[in-house]
């Protein structure tokens, strides 16, 4: 039986706190529209994102989501898709988190055409941190952090970037026209590749230059203007019409869409015998059931641990597996300088740690001091999502703010 969703499913209980007028609302109206029509089960999205205001939009839909850290919300989508390339992953996130810090992440994901809808809230500032210039800020512009001569840097362009760097799916919206950005990121979805639209969202909080008055008056339907996206020289011709060439007009729409360009789980050989998620690991435990999936290869390190650490009596495959899983966990402890609260030196007691509150409440945490409750809070966290994406349909929610 095929069921039927409401538009109300995918809102999530959390309300929004941005600040009333902020543009982020109408793209958060645009992509729930846009999963409504295509009718997707929640249980197969993904929304990932990085850190800023507009980051928190995967609290308010009720689909699994990902808060990630500040420009790595791609790496995290990418995981996420090449584990299991059935589920939609969608990513969300500010112009200072995609187009600044994360931007290295930005291109390599675009060439790699890994089929991602990637949703960037555009406001030309650093909202959350209340008004610093952004990497698309424009040229002249005071802001928090050049108080005195304006911006004296050139804007990125990320519709040109994504042009030049493999995008197959490149389109503009704006946060006055809710009903033209969800039919752009519906199509984003469907496409076969990756797609990036660039969703200009005023901060009017903290951009007093570029409103929603300043687009109203700019802004024009590439779509009307007979512009043919299949063409990439014409879409280059338009992408630098604005910010490079003027300031006069700015166009919204498609600008380029190709379905001839593989994607990069087309290609990898390793997904060619399916989801990675679904995959026998082919490792078994002497005395315990056999390895058989990526989730339980996470149980695994729990069941190292609950032989006291002991790897006696694995096989030279086991410990491949364990030194993988410890390895991991360990450079988490290394970077952070825990100390290992309660078996002295013992870096399993980390592992021991992150297994607790993976298998239990946030309550388990707390014998850990406030900076190990952070770590095993942010482990628990990937690591819930990690899991929980390949087996259970049940939200997943971190509570991190870095
Ligand atoms: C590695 C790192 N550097 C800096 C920060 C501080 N920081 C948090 S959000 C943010 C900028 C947010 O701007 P943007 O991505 O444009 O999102 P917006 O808040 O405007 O939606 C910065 C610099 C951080 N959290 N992590
Ligand atoms: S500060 Fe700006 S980006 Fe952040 S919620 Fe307010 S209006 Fe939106």
């Amino acid at each position: 039986m095929k069921l039927e969703f409401e538009m109300d499913t995918y809102k999530s209980e959390i309300k929004p706190t941005w600040c009333p007028g902020c543009g982020d609302f109408a793209v958060l109206r645009a992509l729930q529209t846009a999963i409504h029509a295509l009718q997707l089960e929640p249980w197969n999205v993904v929304i990932v994102s990085g850190i800023g205001c507009s980051s928190n939009l995967p609290h308010f839909l009720s689909t699994y989501g990902f808060h990630a850290i500040h420009g790595r919300a791609l790496p995290v989508a990418e995981g996420a898709k090449l584990a299991n390339p059935e589920l939609h992953v969608i990513v969300t996130g500010g112009d200072g988190d995609g187009y600044g810090i994360g931007v290295g992440h930005f291109i390599h994901a675009m060439r790699r055409n890994i089929d991602i809808t990637y949703l960037v809230m555009n406001n030309q500032i650093y909202g959350l941190t209340t008004g610093q210039a952004s990497p698309t800020s424009e040229k002249g512009m005071k802001t928090k952090s050049t108080p005195i001569a304006g911006v004296i840097e050139n804007p990125v362009d990320p519709i040109s970037l994504a042009l030049a760097s493999g995008a197959t799916y490149v389109a503009r919206g704006f946060s006055g026209d809710v009903k033209g950005m969800s039919e752009l990121v519906k199509n984003g979805i469907t496409h076969h590749g990756f797609s990036l639209i660039d969703c200009m969202s005023p901060c009017v909080t903290y951009n007093k230059v570029n409103t929603y008055d300043f687009f109203r008056e700019r802004v024009y339907d590439l779509a009307k203007e007979g512009h043919d996206p299949s063409d990439m020289k014409a879409a280059f011709a338009k992408a630098i019409e604005w910010p490079f060439v003027q300031r006069d007009r700015i166009p919204l729409g498609l600008f380029y869409r190709t379905e001839d360009v593989p994607t990069y789980e087309d290609l990898e050989p390793a997904l060619k015998k399916g989801p990675p998620v679904h995959q026998p690991l082919g490792v078994t435990l002497p005395g315990r059931a056999s390895i058989n999936s990526v989730g339980s290869m996470m149980s695994y390190a729990r069941i190292c641990r609950s032989r006291g650490g002991v790897r006696a009596g694995l096989s030279a495959e086991d410990h491949t597996h364990h030194n993988r899983v410890h390895r991991r966990v360990c450079v988490r402890r290394r970077i952070s300088g825990l100390p290992c609260p309660d078996v002295p030196g013992g870096v399993s007691t980390v592992v021991h740690r992150v297994r607790a509150c993976r298998g239990g409440s946030a309550g388990d945490c707390t014998p850990l001091s406030s900076e190990a409750v952070r770590t095993g809070a942010r482990a628990c966290a990937s690591h819930r999502a990690a899991t929980q994406i390949s087996r259970h349909p049940s939200r997943v929610r971190t509570n991190l703010r870095l």
